[in-house]
């Protein structure tokens, strides 16, 4: 199979067949004028933006904020969550493997002193947003890889597990009987977690955490970990992070690319569509793959956008916690 042709089935398996538990998108079939687009949108601090249905994770995050706590620990504490949750095929544990039935994990935090560190292609371990936490901190590196991340995470403490989950091999040995893909675009699991924090003092850090594309190659590392695409905080500007298919978020270093249209006054609303219509503009085949973005500004204004219908986002802010079904580019 050539390579462009494995990555559009693969986007699409994401969306596709990592479906299942929490998301009433495909559910609530919720019309365009319901959509949200937030032009002005709320604003204030601290607050807590994430990419998908991910209200417990939101409302760790808050708890933590609320405790007069950094955004820093707010975000390792609300990507733990779903992490943890084993329902969930596309973060931590029960993550969808790759095609060789390996759950590998890639995640990066970011502080609002730009400090930055990632692990990619970590096996065995519940928590990457964690052991990207001690790379950033007590190591003089950003990103371990591999067998060198897992070890350096149970030098650390953590306890190597089997992440494969029995849901999750069973969808994989049904991948398997055909190795093929159903292109069903739009029918989203809650998906990686990106997240946004901006703490009392209204420092703003972020996190983001995934298992990647499902059934995968092996080694294949996405945007998630890697600074600049997947997540990008600048703590004078705001903050973005993407889910979606990673190979066109890398190539558009799309979260670097959202920060510095909010540097040059753009709104995060306006920052999140230009990204998204960089994309588009290089991709005439767009309607084959999804890429969402969030972001955040300094005040605590935010935006999301994405290529298709069934994106959506959960922000915790004004002691509320509520769910925003995204506005989107393929209006058809
Ligand atoms: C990746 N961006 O590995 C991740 C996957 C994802 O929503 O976000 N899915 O490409």
């Amino acid at each position: 199979m050539k390579r462009r042709k494995f990555i559009q089935n693969a986007s699409l398996s994401t969306f596709g067949i990592a479906v299942g538990t929490s998301v009433f998108a495909s559910e609530t079939k919720t019309s365009i004028s319901e959509v949200s687009n937030p032009k002005s949108g709320t604003s204030g601090f601290p607050m807590v933006i994430a990419t998908w249905n991910v209200n417990s994770s939101t409302a760790e995050a808050w708890r933590v904020l609320q405790e007069g706590n950094s955004a820093l620990d707010a975000i390792e504490k609300g990507c733990m969550v779903e992490e943890a949750n084993a329902e969930g095929q596309s973060v931590g544990i029960g993550g969808l493997p790759d095609r060789d039935g390996n759950v590998t994990l890639d995640a990066c935090i970011m502080d609002s002193k730009g400090n930055y560190g990632a692990v990619v292609y970590l096996q065995h371990i519940m928590h990457p947003i964690s052991v990207a936490r001690k790379v950033m901190e007590d190591t003089p590196h950003v990103i371990l890889a591999g067998k060198g991340a897992e070890q350096f995470a149970i030098s650390e403490g953590f306890k190597p597990i089997d992440l494969l989950t029995e849901a999750s091999k069973k969808a994989w040995e049904e991948w398997k009987k055909t190795s093929q893909y159903k292109p069903i675009i739009n029918i989203e699991n809650h998906d990686t977690i990106g997240m946004l924090a901006i703490d009392k003092n209204g420092d703003i850090s972020g996190g983001c955490t995934t298992s990647g594309l499902a059934y995968k190659i092996a080694g294949r590392v996405g945007d998630s970990p890697i600074i600049g695409s997947g997540l990008f905080i600048d703590n004078e500007i705001g903050g973005a992070t993407a889910t979606g298919l990673g190979e066109e978020v890398l190539k558009t270093v799309g979260s670097f690319l959202i920060v510095e249209l909010m540097r040059q006054g753009k709104t995060p609303q306006q920052a999140c569509e230009e990204a998204i219509g960089r994309i588009i503009k290089k991709n005439p085949d767009y309607k084959d793959f999804q890429v969402g973005y969030i972001a955040v500004n300094k005040k605590g204004e935010t935006g999301w956008y994405s290529i298709h219908d069934g994106f959506w986002v959960t922000k915790y802010q004004n002691d509320k916690n509520e769910n925003f079904h995204s506005d989107f580019y393929d209006k058809k």
